[in-house]
C-alpha cells in the first residue's frame, strides 16, 4: 500500500504547491522537509515521478539533486536550467523553494506540449538543499553541482542528534557512486524563479522582480563556556554567566549593525542553553548568528568587528568563548544578459516589472559563481516567509510561471 498522501489531480501551480505542500505537512499549515529525512524523500521521489508522467527525462545525481530533462535537438553541452530547492526551513512555508521546482516543471511541460523538441537541452532541478536547517552547512545541493563542495565535506557536519551528514547521505542511498556524480560543466544558464520573501514588490505593485545580485552572507556558530552553579547561594559578582555574557554580545552586535552602510542583517535565530534548568545558572550557551549584506567589505569589516566584540565581552566575563564561522558566501551578481532578457520578457507581455536586490540567499547565487545566472521573483503577501504564513496568489503564481516559461523558450528554441 503506497503510504504516500493521495494527491490531488494537478492542474496549475497553485495546486503543485499545494500538492508538494502535503509532504512534511506540519500540524500548523507549514511544511518541514530537512534534508535526508523521510519526507524529504518521499518528496523528491514524488518530485520524480510526476516529472516522468510530464514527459521528461529523470535521473537522481549522487547528492539526491532530481534532474527532469526535455533533450535538445542541438548538442547537449549547454544546457539551460531552471528549478531551485526542495528543502525547506522548520514549519516552514509551503513556496520557498517548491515554487521554483514546480513552475520549472510546468513551464518545461507547456513548452515541450506547444514547441515540441528545443534546440538546446532544457533541464528543471530539484536541489536537495539549500536552507542549512537540518545540518550547519548551506547549498548541499548546489554547491555540489558547482564543485564547491564533495561528497567528502559531508563527513563532519552533524544535526542535532549527532548524524552526521554523510550518514544520512549514505542511508537514502546516496554518496556511494549508485548515481552519476553531480558535480557539472554543462550550464549555459540558471534561471530560479522563487517568491520574493520581502516586501518591495507588494510595496511597489509590480508583479515581477528581475534580481540584481544576491546578499552576501556568514553564518556562525558562538560557544560560551561559563560556571554552572546555584541560583540561590551564588552572588552576582562572582558569576560567570554565559547566558547574560551572551545577551550583552548580541545586543552590542545589533547596535553595531544598525549603524552600517545600508544597514547590515543581523539574526540570533537559534540558542541552545545547558542544563536548561531554571535553577541553575548556566555552563554553556550557544548561539547562531546570521549576518547578510550586499558589499563584501563590509561583512569583512564586521566580521573582524563581531570576533573581537565577542572576545571583548567573554575576557571581560572571565568566559571562554568559541566561534565557528560555518558559512560564507560573498555577494553574486546576477548575468546581465540574463536580466536584460527577463525584464524584455516581462515587458513584451505587458507585466510590470523591476529590478531588485536579494537580501536572500539562493541557489541562484551559488550557481552564479560558475554560470551564467538569473532570478525572477513573485511578490510574498505582507513580505512574510520562512513561516507557515507564507503566502503568494495563484493569479501572481501564474504570472511567474507565464514570463518563466517566456524566457526559457527565448534561450532553448
Ligand atoms: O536564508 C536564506 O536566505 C534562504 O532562505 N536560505
Ligand atoms: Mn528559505
Ligand atoms: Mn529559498
Amino acid at each position: 500500500m503506497d503510504h504516500r498522501p493521495q494527491l490531488s489531480v494537478k492542474n496549475g501551480i497553485a495546486d503543485y504547491i499545494e500538492w508538494l505542500s502535503q509532504y512534511g505537512a506540519s500540524p500548523e499549515g507549514g511544511v518541514t522537509r530537512l534534508l535526508y529525512t523521510k519526507a524529504w524523500m518521499d518528496a523528491q521521489l514524488a518530485v520524480k515521478s510526476e516529472m516522468s508522467s510530464l514527459g521528461f527525462e529523470t535521473s537522481f545525481d549522487d547528492v539526491g539533486n532530481v534532474y527532469g530533462k526535455l533533450s535538445g535537438s542541438q548538442s547537449s553541452a549547454d544546457i539551460i536550467m531552471t528549478g531551485s530547492h526542495i528543502d525547506t526551513v522548520v514549519n516552514g512555508g509551503k513556496y520557498d523553494g517548491a515554487y521554483g521546482v514546480l513552475a520549472g516543471m510546468l513551464a518545461l511541460k507547456q513548452l515541450k506540449d506547444t514547441y515540441g523538441t528545443p534546440k538546446k537541452t532544457l533541464e528543471v532541478v530539484s536541489l536537495c538543499e539549500e536552507e542549512g536547517s537540518r545540518f550547519p552547512l548551506t547549498y548541499w545541493g548546489s554547491g555540489n553541482v558547482t564543485g564547491t563542495f564533495a561528497l567528502g565535506d559531508a563527513a563532519e557536519p552533524s544535526d542535532g542528534a549527532g548524524v552526521s551528514l554523510q550518514a544520512a547521505m549514505l542511508e537514502n542511498g546516496f554518496g556511494k557512486g549508485a548515481y552519476r556524480p553531480a558535480r557539472r560543466t554543462d550550464i549555459s544558464a540558471f534561471i530560479e524563479i522563487h517568491i520574493e520573501q520581502g516586501l518591495t514588490l507588494e510595496r511597489s505593485g509590480a508583479d515581477i522582480g528581475v534580481v540584481t545580485s544576491i546578499a552576501g552572507q556568514k553564518r556562525y556558530l558562538v560557544t560560551l563556556e561559563g560556571e554552572c552553579n546555584h541560583a540561590g547561594t551564588t552572588s552576582m559578582k562572582w558569576r560567570k554567566d554565559p547566558l547574560v555574557t551572551s545577551s550583552r554580545i548580541i545586543q552590542e552586535l545589533v547596535m553595531r549593525a544598525g549603524r552600517q552602510p545600508e544597514e547590515l542583517r543581523l539574526t540570533c535565530g537559534k540558542m541552545n542553553v545547558e542544563p536548561n534548568m531554571p535553577n541553575v545558572i548556566p555552563s554553556r550557551v550557544q548561539f547562531s548568528i546570521d549576518i547578510r549584506h550586499q558589499e563584501q567589505e563590509v561583512l569583512k569589516e564586521f566580521h573582524d568587528e563581531l570576533v573581537s566584540v565577542i572576545r571583548g565581552i567573554s575576557d571581560e566575563k572571565g568566559i571562554r568563548a568559541v566561534i565557528d564561522e560555518y558559512m560564507s558566501i560573498e555577494p553574486v551578481p546576477m548575468d546581465q544578459t540574463l536580466k536584460a532578457a527577463a525584464l524584455q520578457t516581462a515587458a513584451e507581455n505587458r507585466i510590470s516589472c523591476e529590478e531588485i536586490v536579494s537580501g536572500a540567499g539562493h541557489d541562484a547565487q551559488m550557481i552564479g559563481r560558475r554560470f551564467p545566472a538569473c532570478m525572477l521573483f513573485v511578490p510574498s503577501q505582507g513580505g512574510i516567509s520562512h513561516s507557515p504564513r507564507e503566502f503568494t496568489s495563484a493569479k501572481q503564481l501564474d504570472i511567474g510561471v507565464r514570463v518563466l516559461t517566456d524566457l526559457l523558450y527565448k534561450l532553448a528554441y
